[in-house]
């Protein structure tokens, strides 16, 4: 197996050349793949054809070349088949990336989570009850990483439910729909309880949903319990996706999510063996605490869109942006041009950075 091993130059020169790969691939037996989940030591695979079409449905088991970064779901890799006494493969190379979604993590590089994402969904739900300074962390991250963000909620069957949750969640998608992040609402369950959700209106806001997810890779990300699972199962109309159902009397039954897993959603007839990668979602574990430790000041101030002119006009270059003089952070906040959940979340990260 070893005489076959690539030598670092062409594994260079095969993600660096997006051009040389298919003929790369006729050369030396590679074939592409795309890499569905992750296991500790070994990656599941689906195996593409060279324009990137979903070649079949089965996924292989494969192990990585040391020398390769850390392959993510989401990845597109060049790897070789099992021999015939083996039931796992090699990935070989790894294709350039067209986006890198991280989580960081105290006192060590970001953990690389999935790749080629093209839109981030944060995901929230009624109960449990959203936190707006998580949801800024995530929004910043995103913006730093310069992928395309929006909101989702789920369980819209719960909203009324609380009064005063619900107004709390109305309010907070206002405000971020009114700074530019699309907004879907969508209920998992739709179909077992509720009549309410199965309105015309409902029906409507859920196919903007579907739309939205149409022909791109998706992520769910978010706390645990939204029902991130939940969605993928209801898009996918399978069971695939581990819920956290209390199966048992105790929280021993419960179901969590570990690791992100990408699916690809059937579209109608397209769902056959010869569906391309097109339309894609990736379950992610739930995430209670979202550091940006990775990021500096600046950058902080770069993942809040509406604080970025304002910062500009500060009378100091070196300005805090608190109390102090000269402000036009501070000004715009209390001209009431920036939302006080906002700048809060804003002091709250600033804050943490330093720790
Ligand atoms: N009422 C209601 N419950 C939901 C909905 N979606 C998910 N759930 C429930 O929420 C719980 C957590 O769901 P799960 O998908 O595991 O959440 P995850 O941790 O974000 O993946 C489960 O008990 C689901 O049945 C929904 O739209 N409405
Ligand atoms: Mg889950
Ligand atoms: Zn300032």
């Amino acid at each position: 197996m070893s005489k076959r091993r690539l030598n670092k130059q062409q594994i260079d020169r095969i993600a660096s050349n997006q051009a040389s790969v298919s003929k790369s691939a006729d050369d030396i037996d590679l074939l592409h793949g795309l890499v569905v989940t992750h296991y500790g030591k070994e990656v599941e695979v689906l195996r593409l054809n060279a324009d990137k079409s979903i070649a079949s449905q089965m996924t292989h088991r494969c192990h990585f070349r040391a020398k390769l970064p850390t392959i993510v779901c989401g990845d597109i890799i060049l790897w070789r088949a099992p021999p015939a006494n083996s039931a796992t493969g090699v990935i070989e190379a790894l294709l350039e990336r067209q986006s890198l979604l991280k989580r960081p993590r105290p006192y060590q590089d970001p953990k690389p989570v999935a790749a080629n994402i093209d839109t981030i969904f944060i995901t929230l739900s009624p109960q449990p009850e959203p936190i707006s300074t998580l949801i800024d962390r995530f929004l910043i991250a995103a913006e730093n990483a310069d992928i395309d963000v929006c909101l989702l909620l789920n369980k819209q069957d719960l909203m009324g439910s609380d009064q005063a949750v619900t107004h709390e969640i109305n309010e907070l998608l206002a405000l971020y729909s009114q700074l530019g992040y699309p907004v879907f609402r969508y209920c998992a369950t739709n179909g077992e309880g509720d009549e309410n959700n199965k309105s015309d209106e409902y029906e409507k806001e859920r196919q903007r949903f579907i739309d939205a997810l149409a022909n791109k890779t998706s992520i769910l990300v978010g706390q645990s319990g939204v029902g991130k699972s939940s969605i993928i199962n209801a898009l996918t109309g399978n069971l695939s996706a581990k819920i956290g159902d209390i199966s048992s009397a105790n929280e021993k039954g419960r179901h969590t999510t570990t690791t992100s897993q990408l699916y690809q959603l059937g579209n109608g007839d397209d769902s056959n063996a010869d569906a391309k990668i097109a339309t894609a979602i990736i379950d992610s574990p739930g995430i209670r605490e979202f550091g940006l430790w990775h990021l500096s000041p600046d950058d902080i101030i770069n993942g809040l869109p509406e604080f970025q002119h304002h910062a500009q006009n500060c009378q100091f270059r070196d300005c805090p942006h608190g109390q102090s003089k000269g402000c036009a952070l501070q000004a715009a906040f209390e001209q009431g041009d920036i939302h006080p959940s906002r700048i809060s979340s804003y002091h709250h990260i600033l804050d943490s950075l330093d720790q």
